[in-house]
């Protein structure tokens, strides 16, 4: 049985279009806290971190948009987190765009044990200022919390980086942009495209991760970002890309690491319920963390 606490980050403002701020709702909608307490676990709820309101707002910074909001979101967040972690719980993170992972990871590194960090996502979240195409926060956090990009941002909490590259992956990825890619390639941190998953299975690409990630670690942080699904599994999302991962290797993905006993923390983002269908992405979501947490067929 774990301490399972969930946090909801109801902020948009790392993209440009509306409706992620929906994503906690629609995941609670979708009965997260009840399906894994009958897993047998501890769960309990704490609600959503305080974000400022998208129309009383607008874009400073063209290469950072939303530079101020963003910040004062992954603030929040971090303390929550961090609060969670102190008390020997799992923080369970309902996003919001992929920008929150900014403070949820600052919140998980303040305790400063080191960890690793599986990033399930169909792009690379490894721009910055300088490589980034749209100006949108959510396409740089991976490369904040290696400690690349805007120094407000780096050393949120205090302290960068939240993560040493060796102990980073990413899995599920399809579409990079240029500079991206030699950030990703500078880095060194381990990409698993999803050519490579086709040809060595999901399983062999999650032994793997796993073994990278806790390398030296306490343990290993999830950031699950659904567009690394399948369009066809999880149409709710403001980045859809063709070509992502199937329903079952989402699933297996989620079993092994449940069996890998080294989660400590986990996101789940980018879930946009106004671009879903049935909230079929919120019930994805709901799923695939339920493996994360043990469910098996009997
Ligand atoms: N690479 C593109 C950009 O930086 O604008 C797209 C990023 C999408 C990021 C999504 C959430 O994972
Ligand atoms: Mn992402
Ligand atoms: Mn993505
Ligand atoms: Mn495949």
């Amino acid at each position: 049985m774990a301490k399972l606490r969930i946090i909801g980050a109801p902020s948009d403002f790392g993209q440009g279009r509306r409706g992620v701020d929906m994503g906690p709702s629609a995941i609670r909608y979708a009965g997260l806290s009840e399906k894994l307490a009958r897993l047998g676990h501890d769960v309990e709820d704490l609600g959503n971190i305080v974000v400022p309101t998208p129309e009383m707002h607008t874009v400073k910074d063209e290469k950072l948009k939303y530079f101020d909001e963003v910040k004062a979101v992954c603030e929040n967040l971090y303390r929550e987190v961090s609060r969670v972690m102190e008390e020997d719980a799992i923080p369970i993170i309902l996003g919001g765009d992929h920008s929150i992972s900014i403070g949820s990871m600052a919140g998980i590194a303040a305790s400063r044990r080191p960890f690793g960090v599986i990033w399930f996502d169909a792009h690379g979240d490894m721009n910055t200022p300088e490589t980034t195409p749209s100006g949108n926060i959510h396409g740089m956090p991976l490369a904040v919390n290696l400690g690349l990009g805007h120094p407000e941002l780096i050393h949120l909490g205090g302290f960068a980086p939240k993560v040493k590259p060796e102990n980073v992956v990413l899995v599920g990825i399809r579409s990079i942009d240029e500079d991206e890619a030699k950030l990703i390639r500078q880095t060194g941190i381990r990409a698993y495209t999803m050519a490579e998953i086709d040809r060595m299975g999901m399983a062999a690409v999650m032994e793997e991760a796993i073994r990278i990630a806790s390398n030296q670690t306490e343990g290993i942080h999830l950031s699950l970002d659904l567009d690394s699904l399948d369009p066809t599994f999880a149409p709710g999302v403001g980045t859809p890309v063709n070509g992502g991962v199937t329903y079952r290797e989402g699933h297996l993905a989620m079993e092994i690491l449940a069996d890998s006993g080294k989660i400590r923390s986990v996101d789940v983002v980018e879930v946009n319920p106004i671009l879903d269908i049935h909230n079929q992405t919120g019930n994805m979501a709901v799923e695939l963390v339920e493996s994360l947490f043990g469910k098996t067929v009997m």
